[in-house]
């Protein structure tokens, strides 16, 4: 079927049935993993499709996070795109866990391979996006008041796409260098010979740390909570090892899929106490030695749920904090207290904790001396004001729902995503929205976010495979039926039930301190097994949608 079948973008004015013309069949917000992979899947399906991006190249997370150390936390191999045998066959991944500016490569490599760019627009922030059931699509507004219309609006602006800098009393009084790390300058920033600061110790903050502290005058590192953190075993790949990863590629896809999170590491069969003491500690410390996240999501299958399972794995990484760090008071400060391990994101590290042993490295402990102000010069605790050179705000995001706050989307009767979603956001398979008639989210909430190119290549897939059942029986218009959002958000929250990090604020249960309204937990994320998941979202296709509204 031609696309003008599916809506009238040839169309002068207006379709054969009197309807206003559209620009495009779809839009898509964002060329990061997602939006690029989507460009690709319906440009095959012959629809003209056009990516808006905020920044000034694709990649996404890895455009926009260029701060020092910033790298995979997952295999490589596993974490790029898996469609093309062409692009598996082509890539060569040089380290286990690849550094940002590598990733970055393999992206633009990617963009140029499938020709995506000539279908993007840069520089292209998306300020408002408004359903028009005239249309029957929506009208996107770019931020220099560019009015673009599309049939279908498929967001593809990240899970942690929105940062946040704490709220800070004096925060732009500052007269030396600051940034976001997720607004790093595209230029080389050197740390010789500075004074420098960094506020936050979650995943990024920890990469930073690491690399910063190899050539700063001096690093003072702002803690208000600590985060357990794990060693990441990073190694070069040889050419003989990428030879043999490329001939276990099809194998090594095949256990993402089988896989709880689509991860190369799923959870341990055994229950925490169904082994003997000697046995536990073994397994631990083989965890502790082996690379990646195995520790977290290869562990003991209880210990996420069980509190005393997880107060075991707690006190072996407790311990082996103390036997890395010097300074007991010290390794005292950096074990965390209000969480267990596993609860929040594990940042994985390289020599983080040996970085306090260093002479020129500090830790302040926020809780003890609180932030009163940022001045000119520096940073005033209740100790007392320090000065720097430079400060990096490691602060995190605004996340999941946060990239959808920032745009104003708005689907029937004017009502705003927002506004709707102020109590927590409702979803149909974490996807689709009541309301709002052919809006599709990659990456949204209430999605399996576990691996995330794993669980976009399955989100990508799913929603080409409803454009494809619309476009093949003529269908211009979807919407979610409110009895399938109220049971999907049902059943997300349902699953989440009992797990303990979903009593802990963090990004993982959309909590942030420095953004109004979000200091409450809330199910932000599908928290069952990534095939329960894929199983869900393949019976509704397999069906013929039932639980969409579809004319
Ligand atoms: P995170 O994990 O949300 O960490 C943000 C850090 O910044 C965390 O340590 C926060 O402490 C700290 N923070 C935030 N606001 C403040 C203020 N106002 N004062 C002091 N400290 C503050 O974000 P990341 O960027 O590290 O990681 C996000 C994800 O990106 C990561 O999990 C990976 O999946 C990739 P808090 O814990 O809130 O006390």
């Amino acid at each position: 079927m031609a696309v003008s079948q599916l809506s009238p973008v040839d169309a002068a004015s207006s379709d054969v049935s009197g309807a206003p013309a559209l620009d495009h069949d779809a839009i898509i917000i964002g060329a990061g993993m997602s939006g690029m992979y989507q460009l690709h899947r319906l440009r095959e399906l012959g629809l003209k499709v056009r990516v808006f991006e905020a920044g000034s190249g694709v990649g996404g997370t890895w455009y926009w996070n260029r701060y020092p150390g910033a790298r995979f936390d997952s295999e490589s191999y596993s974490y790029g795109y898996s469609f093309s045998p062409e692009l598996l066959a082509e890539w060569d991944w040089s380290e286990h866990f690849a550094p940002q500016p590598e990733t970055l490569r393999y992206l633009n490599h990617v963009a140029d391979r499938f020709d995506l760019r000539r279908d993007m627009r840069f520089h292209s922030r998306v300020t408002a996006a408004h359903y028009d059931e005239a249309l029957r699509g929506w009208a996107v507004t770019l931020e220099d008041g560019s009015r673009h219309t599309a049939r279908f609006l498929i967001t593809a602006i990240g899970p942690l796409s929105a940062p946040t800098l704490p709220r800070i009393p004096g925060i732009e009084s500052f007269t030396g260098q600051s940034c976001h790390t997720a607004r790093w300058p595209h230029e080389p920033v050197s740390f010789a010979g500075k004074r420098v600061a960094v506020i936050g110790t979650g995943a990024t903050g920890i990469q930073t740390i690491q690399e910063v502290a190899k050539t700063a005058a001096t690093l003072t590192i702002f803690q208000r909570t600590p985060n357990w953190c794990a060693p990441l075993h990073n190694r070069p790949i040889s050419k003989d090892e990428m030879a043999t990863i490329r001939a276990g590629y099809p194998e090594m896809f095949r256990r993402c899929q089988e896989t709880f999170s689509c991860f190369l590491h799923t959870p341990d069969p055994r229950g925490t106490f169904e082994v003997t003491e000697a046995e536990r500690e073994a397994f631990l410390e083989e965890l502790y030695a082996s690379p990646g996240f195995g520790i977290w999501v290869g562990n003991f299958r209880d210990y996420l749920v069980d509190r005393e399972a997880n107060a075991v794995v707690s006190d072996f990484v407790a311990r082996k904090i103390r036997q890395r760090v010097k300074d007991p008071a010290v390794a005292e400060k950096l074990i965390p207290t209000n969480h267990g391990f596993g609860t929040r994101r594990v940042p994985l590290e390289t020599r983080y904790y040996e970085v306090y042993n260093q002479p020129n490295v500090r830790l302040v402990d926020l809780r003890e001396t609180p932030i009163e102000a940022i001045t000119p010069a520096g940073i005033l605790t209740s100790a007392g004001e320090q000065a720097f050179d430079m400060i990096i705000y490691a602060t995190g995001f605004d996340a999941i729902t946060g990239s959808f706050d920032r745009i104003d989307i708005r689907g029937l009767d004017g009502v705003q995503l927002k506004e709707s979603w102020a109590g927590g956001p409702q979803t149909f398979l974490g996807v689709m929205v009541e309301g709002f008639p052919n809006m599709a989210m990659l990456m949204g909430p209430h999605t399996a976010l576990g691996n995330i190119p794993r669980s976009i290549e399955y989100n990508v897939e799913w929603v080409t495979g409803l454009v494809r059942h619309m476009r093949d029986h003529g269908l211009t218009r979807a919407d979610a039926r409110p009895e399938a959002v109220a049971a999907w958000t049902e059943h997300v929250k349902s699953i989440g039930a009992g797990l303990l990090s979903n009593e802990v604020n963090s990004w993982f249960t959309g909590y942030n301190s420095n953004v109004d309204g979000k200091q409450t937990r809330i199910i932000a994320r599908y928290s069952g097994s990534a095939p329960d998941y894929r199983a869900w979202c393949d019976a509704v296709a397999a069906k013929g949608y039932p639980e969409l509204l579809l004319d």
